[in-house]
């Protein structure tokens, strides 16, 4: 599946090229990291597991909380964004389906911890959370957030025809400044020069640290949906969400009984 002839994930020194990345920017974009027959059989793939997605929307802070009414009016702590998407969740893969192969497949996640730097990296413990498929259609968006989660892996699988777009406001607060006044600018579509538009083509793998960095995917707009598998790791093994998460983004919790079949 993996674009080979750009891409040695055993390559210590595009290793190295890509944890400067992350380290210097907070992302990392791998374009055509997927090959197009792997993004063609993933994108039918996907067509066929869309019709038992689930769908949510959500009304939070970009802190991903309520609105704390402590803070003065306009302030990013009481402005609320809107988010709507559909998602599979990781139990809803099939056995054969090639996205959860890439997922489980040792050699990637090997290449991931790499690329962050870290000595160890675990798939994440979550049933539903581990690998998500996103489906967001026309009207959809996800309006200007952080990440709980240091880094996200994204998957570029099928744009819409307009919109959908990942916008970043890179690194605009760290640990010690939350630089609130850049942030409600952000919001306030004030500061374009602080935001730019990641180029997430089909097939194009990122890595990035949304914890820091405040981001959005615009509406889509026409009648192709877009696409953008999630893989989700974490430092320490078998982390799992929260029911109240899970309930909200998938609207179930996972069957803990195992059919006999
Ligand atoms: O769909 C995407 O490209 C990003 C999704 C995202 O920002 C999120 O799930 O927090």
């Amino acid at each position: 599946m993996i674009n080979t002839h750009l891409y040695n994930l055993a390559d210590p020194a595009f290793i190295e090229h890509c944890a400067q990345q992350m380290g210097n920017e907070g992302v990392c974009i791998l374009p055509e990291f997927l090959n197009p027959q792997a993004v063609q059989v993933v994108r039918h793939e996907a067509d066929e597991l869309v019709p038992i997605a689930f769908r949510s929307s959500s009304n939070a802070t970009p802190y991903l909380g309520p609105a704390n009414e402590e803070f003065p009016l306009g302030h990013p702590r009481r402005t609320l964004t809107q988010g709507s998407v559909e998602v599979i969740a990781y139990d809803q893969f099939r056995a054969n389906d090639s996205l959860r192969a890439l997922y489980e497949w040792d050699p990637l996640l090997e290449f991931i911890r790499g690329c962050l730097g870290l000595q160890k990296l675990y798939r994440y413990g979550d049933p539903l959370g581990a690998l998500n498929l996103a489906v967001m259609r026309s009207g959809d968006a996800l309006g200007w957030h952080f990440d709980m989660a240091d880094f996200v892996v994204s998957i570029a699988i099928q744009s819409s025809i307009k919109g959908g777009e990942f916008e970043n406001a890179k690194q605009i607060r760290s640990n010690d400044d939350e630089n609130y006044p850049a942030v409600q600018r952000v919001l306030n579509d004030q500061s374009p020069d602080l935001v730019r538009t990641e180029p997430m083509t089909p097939g194009t793998l990122m890595l990035f640290n949304g914890r820091w960095s405040m981001h959005r995917v615009t509406a889509i707009e026409g009648e192709r949906a877009r696409y953008v598998a999630l893989l989700a790791y974490d430092t320490k093994p078998n982390t799992d969400s929260s029911e109240t998460l899970k309930m909200s983004r998938y609207g179930r919790l996972p069957s803990t009984m195992k059919s006999a079949h």
